[in-house]
């Protein structure tokens, strides 16, 4: 079956824990896949949805308990505490392989332990890191599939080699109590146990493509980060590139797959998706940061995706996709979900696959409902998707969902200001993990989550990162979800931010002047284009003021927690911090 010697050893020893039924390869043919959908139709673990209106797309529902990834159950097991930093959740790695090994002893009895040989990014590519999964999940294994580059090269690329990454899955009795998501950067392993959703279990995704590799980034001079890569195509054929770290739930794939507003398509503008969630970043021998999108499909928010807001999203969708915790429309076997349109199907169940009526207040769709959607079938996907070397970027942008403070958009002085700018994000939290909705906390960079080292050592690495970078993408803020006094959004949002991100890329080619304010700079209100956009200047003026008593308030906040962050945070960024401080208290 394969070569390599330490692989075989090790799935024989998970095997001789989980005690399997059978072990099955995962090869990836279409002949396999078709074989394992079939099976899991069979059991109920997914619904075959109707083939003429959706061919290749199914439905699955996880356990009511087991929507969402979770924070608090999610460990970074390194065997100093302080390499895991105060913000991660910890447990020593032998008590971990332990406690962990107790719940899997046998948790695979009576099913099948799938074995996925996968890639991130491009097998072959500089970039290209192999993992193993095991899983007794086809739900996983068809996720993988979509997510991932799964298939015998990549047992191929990985040779006798023991580098790769070892992932191990099982459902067990989907126990909340019991649900761990560990990483043992230290050993290249993840063990995930009594969850069946998302990003708990699709180990290629936030376990080893951010916590794990953000890990091997620093150890080897490169990055992993919680970022969209898209490309913005100018009239005359150009394109540039432009990454962007927002909080899980906050428009990532909608700014990813942007359509232009109508009078910007009429001049030739065009934007073409790289990645919709994680990129992985290096330095190029010419000086500038390439980026690739390790993954290989979307699992993207289903509600709120509609014809209107993101049409390349939903074309991705209409085949060869996984919808998760979406209605099911029984009158024509296809699914629903809030925002898709404006007639729920009457005769439908919803995400827990009860009898549902939309009339009764109660959503239809689990709010992190999802769908998981191979890039390919993305109508804007960039024709440097598959690029070996990645794509070069002009510009990082950084952006949360803040009602009031962050201004809709602003420019960082330079790498180290900005870098303090990744650094004091924060953001309404959202149903992509458990807890409660629309807390403003800390999301540095995105990453509260995902870092998997401390993260007073992750600024660090992004200071040295900017010493070695001869040729600095400039950093920017961007906030859409500002609210007027009723509440609503000011800003149109969705195409509406290529208005946005053309002023960006104008600043980074110094095209266009801007506003000095204390926290940076900030674009003079005529040269954010509203062409063909129901907005006054006034608006874009209020949209880009800088509340000094709103900022004030949240010095306070941001020095906690870069308290909390402890003793390896960057003198640097405290040094910024003051900076701020004085800035917003001089006289206007
Ligand atoms: P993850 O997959 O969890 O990492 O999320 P994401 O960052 O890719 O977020 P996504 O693009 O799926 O957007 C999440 C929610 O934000 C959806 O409900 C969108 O409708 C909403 N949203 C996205 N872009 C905008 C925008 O420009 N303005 C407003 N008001 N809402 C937006
Ligand atoms: C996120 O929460 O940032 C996601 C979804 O992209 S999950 O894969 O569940 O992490
Ligand atoms: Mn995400």
């Amino acid at each position: 079956m394969d070569k390599n010697g330490h692989l075989r050893k090790w799935v024989s020893e998970m095997a001789e824990m989980t005690k399997p039924d059978q072990i099955v390869w995962i090869d990836g043919s279409e002949e396999q896949l078709e074989g394992l959908r079939a099976q899991a139709v069979s059991t109920g673990e997914m619904i075959k949805l109707n083939q003429d209106i959706l061919p290749g797309c199914y439905l699955h529902r996880t356990a009511v308990n087991d929507v969402a990834r979770v924070e608090g159950r999610t460990f970074i097991c390194t065997r100093k505490k302080e390499d895991a930093g105060n913000i991660n959740n910890w447990i020593e790695p032998s008590e971990c392989y332990e406690r962990l090994s107790k719940i899997f002893r046998g948790s695979m009895k009576g099913r099948t332990m799938y074995v996925i040989p996968y890639s991130m990014s491009v097998v072959g590519s500089p970039f290209a890191k192999y993992g193993i999964e095991l899983t007794d999940s086809i739900y996983v294994v068809l996720n993988m599939c979509i997510m991932t580059r799964v298939g015998n090269d990549v047992l191929d690329a990985i040779g006798d080699d023991d580098g790769f990454i070892k992932g191990l899955h099982s459902k067990a009795q989907l126990d909340e109590e019991n649900r761990y998501i560990c990483h043992f950067p230290e050993d290249n392993t993840i063990w995930s146990v009594n969850s069946g959703y998302g990003g708990n279990v699709l180990l290629g995704k936030k376990c080893f493509a951010l916590r794990i590799a953000s890990y091997l980034g620093r150890k080897e001079g490169w990055m992993a980060e919680h970022m969209l890569i898209l490309g913005v195509e100018y009239p005359n054929g150009e394109i540039k590139y432009v990454t962007a770290a927002f909080p899980s739930a906050c428009g990532k794939t909608n700014l990813a797959m942007l359509i232009p507003p109508e009078t910007f398509q009429k001049k030739g503008y065009k934007v073409w998706c790289v990645g919709d969630d994680i990129a992985w970043i290096r330095i190029g021998s010419d000086g500038r940061l390439w980026a690739v999108n390790p993954e290989n499909g979307f699992f993207g928010v289903a509600p709120g995706t509609n014809e209107k807001s993101n049409p390349n999203a939903l074309a991705a969708t209409k085949k060869g996709t996984i919808f998760t915790n979406v209605v099911h429309n029984l009158d024509n076997n296809t699914v629903w979900w809030e925002g898709l349109d404006k007639n729920p199907p009457r005769n439908a169940l919803n995400w827990k696959g009860e009898p549902w009526d939309p009339d009764s207040g109660e959503k239809g769709a689990h709010p992190n409902s999802r769908f998981t959607a191979p890039a390919k079938n993305c109508p804007c996907v960039s024709s440097e998707f598959d690029s070996v070397c990645g794509v070069p970027i002009t510009a990082i942008v950084f952006g949360g969902r803040r009602a009031k403070t962050a201004p809709l958009v602003y420019e960082s002085r330079d790498w180290q200001h900005g870098v303090f700018v990744g650094s004091i994000m924060s953001s309404e939290t959202t149903a992509a993990a458990t807890g409660a909705v629309g807390v403003v906390r800390h999301d540095p960079m995105a990453m509260l989550p995902f870092a998997g080292y401390d993260m007073g050592d992750y600024f660090r690495h992004w200071l040295e990162m900017g010493k070695k970078i001869t040729r600095k993408p400039k950093i920017f803020n961007v906030n859409w979800f500002r609210t007027d006094d009723n509440g609503q959004f000011i800003w149109p949002g969705f195409g509406d931010n290529l208005r946005v991100l053309l002023w960006i890329i104008a600043r980074c080619e110094g095209k266009v002047g801007a506003e000095e304010t204390p926290i940076g700079f900030v674009p003079n209100p005529e040269d954010i284009d509203t062409e063909g956009l129901d907005i006054g200047t006034d608006v874009i003026k209020d949209l880009l003021y800088v509340d000094r008593k709103l900022w004030i308030d949240d010095i306070k906040g941001i020095r906690e927690f870069y308290g909390k962050v402890g003793d390896r945070m960057p003198k640097e960024l405290y040094g910024e911090l003051e900076i701020l401080e004085k800035r917003l208290s001089e006289k206007e």
